[in-house]
Formats: structure tokens, sequence, C-alpha cells
């Protein structure tokens, strides 16, 4: 896939930004990232302690399922996957709903969550992430559509059953995978 323009895309140099319900304002200090729903280990952890964990960088194209595409973004984060490690996800899980400071939400399969290169991103283009793109934290998930990769992020939960979130409740795709071009609900 790597190389390979995305289909029904243009590339353009720059970020549209969206905050669809505002741009929330962050006390880092009172910032708790939160994992819940069909877990065994239940976590919460400051922006301190996210740092503290092993980042993964990567170099990759993002894109927004209106027809924007970026190349080559810097991003580095944490691997979602160590979440799941750390928090012990149930067997019934099979999807993962994701809940931001501005009340955005949107979800994800399990089996996208798991991804190698899927990211709770804490800097892009080797910055912390500006507040616009997210800070502190924001998904990025490089094979699915950008409104997968909830910005200023707070809290991932585990779910055995499907829920939509903002955008899928508007008709946007539950699975949301760029190169399947899964855009918007089928069923
Ligand atoms: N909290 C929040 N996250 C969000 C959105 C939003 O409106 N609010 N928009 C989504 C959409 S549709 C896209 S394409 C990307 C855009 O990322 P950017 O604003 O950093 O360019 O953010 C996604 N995450
Ligand atoms: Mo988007």
């Amino acid at each position: 896939m790597e190389g390979a323009d995305a289909p029904g895309q243009r590339y353009i140099p720059n970020f549209v930004i969206y905050m669809a319900l505002g741009k929330p304002k962050v006390d880092i200090n009172k910032y708790r990232f939160i994992v819940d729903g069909r877990v065994e280990n239940e976590l919460k952890l400051s922006y301190e302690e996210l740092k503290a964990l092993p980042m993964k960088r990567i170099i990759t194209d993002f894109h927004c399922v209106t027809g924007w595409s970026v190349k080559e973004v810097e991003w580095e984060g944490v691997q979602l996957n160590r979440f799941a490690q750390m928090a012990k996800p149930m067997e019934d899980v099979e999807w993962v709903y994701f809940t931001s400071l501005d009340g955005y939400t949107t979800v994800v399969a399990f089996e996208d969550f798991m991804h190698e290169d899927s990211l709770l991103v804490l800097k892009m283009n080797g910055s912390p992430l500006p507040i616009e793109h997210g800070y502190p934290a924001r998904i990025f998930i490089p094979h699915l559509y950008g409104w997968k990769g909830a910005k200023w992020v707070y809290k991932i939960t585990f779910l055995e059953e499907y829920r939509d979130g903002y955008w899928e409740a508007l008709g946007y795709s539950q699975r949301g995978r760029v190169f399947l071009e899964e855009r918007f609900k089928t069923i």
C-alpha cells in the first residue's frame, strides 16, 4: 500500500483543520487518559505517564473522507495495542469507542485498533501536537479515514457491540478503511 495513492483522493499541501464541536479548553494537569469498558484492568494515566511510555514514529499519509489527503506526515505516539496489553480486553471485544474532551466520539473495529501502526499520537512533525490538531493526544490509524482519529481524545472504551460515534450516526461507515473506500454505511 505504501507509495500507492488512495482511491478517490487528491493530495493537498496542508491539513484542513476540523473541529465539528469546537475547540475544547485543555487543563493538562487535570487531563487523564482513561481505558475502560470490557477490560480486566481499567487504566487512568496522566499526560506525564503517557509521555513515559515507549513511542513509535511513522511517516505516512493522512486521508479525509471528503476527498483530501496529505502526504508523508510524521506521527509519533504510543501504539494503541499497548493499551490493550495493559488493560486486557475480554475475548468478546469487537469494537473500540473513543471519546474526546469536546464531546466528539468515534468507533473502530478492534482489528483496526490492534494494527501495529495504530497510534495514540502525542507528536506531529517532531513537536507536541498543536491544540488545533488535538493536543494533548489524538488517535491516528493510517489505513482508516481521518474522522476515525479523534482529536483531544481522553477515553478508549472496549465494546462487545457496535455503537455509533458522531459521524457514524450521520451515515458514515462503521469501518472506514481507505483502500476499500468505506466512506458511508452500506446497511
Ligand atoms: N474531536 C474531534 N476530532 C476530530 C474531528 C473533530 O471535528 N473533532 N474531525 C475529524 C475529521 S473529519 C478529520 S479529517 C480529522 C482532521 O484532522 P485535523 O483537524 O488535524 O486536520 O480530525 C478528525 N478528528
Ligand atoms: Mo474528515
